[in-house]
């Protein structure tokens, strides 16, 4: 038997004098003349292999000492209580077991004694994420996005999976990747917008994906990545404000469940969650241009209907909204139908805006979404009004003519979400294998 626990499910008060079998690496060895500790780390965390010289034979002393860092081994022995080891506990060793020998120099330390910059933990990103800081932001990764499927399940909705190999653009054509795809131009797909909406014509309700979206950014940002993990909804017989319902209380249970069942990761990276609270504060977007114009005396230029609120503006009415709620997420509702795409619904008595939002972090938009123009005349004419071909959406646009029910939808870019989350610097950091501008590998 190679494990009969992780380091983690080992508990001194139930488990002392208990045989047991761990493996995972060796992270340190501490030779202190009479006493030999080795360090043994597992995803769930550190175990102290304790030594007492004069207590212990002299050929597993020997074995022990011998261990390079990072190798893999497996020590049988016997869990006993110690206030003073990591979890409380340490094993007084019988046999460990040399399973695969590690090469040295390492490529990087893996202690936390030693600072990388994030391109070379990036490099050697298989060693970086043994280091308990990386675990822990994909250990949260995890239960951010299982929280999520079990929040969108227990709210009736259907996971499925769409192409990302598509042959039109959704969300403006100047960010695609194009791909050969045989003797045909193709693109790696932006979102699934076109066919979570169709699916609503399958009568499937409601969906959710949770997958790859492609952006061909030019740019190099904090925030930006190449290829993203998108959290995308859609549901029928439903408007922008059902839609907005369902976003904030899945982002509120997000951090609920973290909060409760990652605190050791938490502990880790030095964050304190704190719940957002329900309801998100909503302001439309000419009452964010009111106050941008009148109360926020940085942003010089005035700004008018139309004009996009760009990263200063941004930041600083995230900063006003935290200071007058205390709350870090809210919605900017009713952008000018012009500055959304053509899938946005036009506002009934108001058509120059659109029933749209964004969900904001104090810090960066973390959400699109909107109610949906469901009807097939008013959605031809907003896709010639944004420039585009009718006929380039002929599969798209099919379904509105057989039966489309009124619906709405958002997608939430995952990375975001955790990066806002663990006030990570980084976007990169909150990806396994970044893409990026110059990064394809590893
Ligand atoms: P900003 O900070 O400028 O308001 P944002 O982060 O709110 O930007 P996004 O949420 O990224 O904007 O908006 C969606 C799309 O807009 C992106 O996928 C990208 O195509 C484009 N975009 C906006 N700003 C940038 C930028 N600085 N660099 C690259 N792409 C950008
Ligand atoms: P949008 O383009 O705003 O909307 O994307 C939705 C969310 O995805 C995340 N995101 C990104 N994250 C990191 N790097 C990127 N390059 C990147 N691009 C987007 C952001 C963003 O808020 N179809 C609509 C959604 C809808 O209406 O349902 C859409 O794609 O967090």
């Amino acid at each position: 038997n190679l494990r009969t626990h992780f380091v983690s499910e080992i508990n001194p008060a139930t488990d002392d004098g208990k045989a047991v079998v761990l493996s995972g690496w060796v992270h340190e060895i501490r030779d202190l003349g009479g006493i030999c500790f080795v360090v043994l780390r597992d995803r769930s965390g550190r175990a102290q292999i304790t030594m007492v010289k004069k207590k212990t034979d002299a050929e597993l002393l020997d074995t022990a000492k011998r261990q390079s860092r990072e190798s893999v081994i497996s020590v049988t022995g016997i869990v006993k209580a110690e206030p003073k080891a990591p979890n409380g506990y340490e094993i007084i060793p019988s046999t460990i077991t040399l399973i695969n020998e590690s090469a040295s120099p390492l490529p990087m330390d893996t202690t936390g004694k030693v600072d990388a910059e994030l391109d070379t933990r990036l490099d050697n990103r298989f060693i970086d994420l043994r280091r308990e800081e990386s675990t822990a932001i994909f250990l949260i990764r995890n239960q951010v996005q299982k929280s999520i499927r079990e929040f969108l399940y227990e709210n009736k909705f259907m996971e499925t999976s769409t192409p990302k190999i598509v042959a039109a653009a959704t969300e403006g054509g100047t960010d695609l990747f194009p791909i050969s795809y045989f003797d045909r131009e193709a693109f790696l797909n932006q979102s699934p917008q076109l066919f979570k909406q169709m699916l609503m014509a399958s009568g499937f309700d409601r969906v959710f994906e949770i997958g790859p979206i492609f952006r061909a950014e030019e740019h190099d940002t904090r925030k930006h990545l190449n290829e993203a993990t998108s959290i995308d909804i859609e549901m029928s017989f439903a408007d922008h404000e059902d839609v907005m319902e369902i976003l904030e209380k899945m982002i509120v249970r997000v951090y609920e469940d973290v909060s409760e069942k990652c605190s050791k990761s938490l502990e880790i990276l030095g964050v304190t969650l704190k719940i957002p609270k329900l309801p998100f504060k909503k302001y439309t977007y000419e009452n964010v241009l009111d106050i941008i114009n009148n109360e926020i005396p940085e942003i010089e230029t005035k700004m008018q209907f139309g004009d996009d609120i760009g990263t200063q503006a941004e930041h600083l009415f995230g900063e006003y909204v935290f200071n007058k709620t205390g709350e870090s997420h809210y919605f900017i509702t009713a952008w000018p139908t012009k500055t959304k795409p053509f899938y946005a619904m036009p506002n009934a008595d108001r058509p120059e805006i659109s029933n749209s939002f964004d969900m904001m972090h104090r810090t960066m938009e973390l959400s699109s979404g909107a109610q949906r123009a469901h009807l097939y005349d008013v959605l031809c004419n907003q896709i010639r009004s944004k420039g585009l071909n009718v006929d380039s959406f002929e599969f798209y646009l099919k379904p509105f003519q057989f039966g489309m029910p009124p619906h709405g939808g958002f997608g939430v870019g995952c990375e975001r979400l955790v990066m806002t989350m663990l006030e990570l610097d980084n976007v990169r950091e909150a990806v396994l294998f970044p893409r990026d501008r110059k990064r394809l590998s590893p």
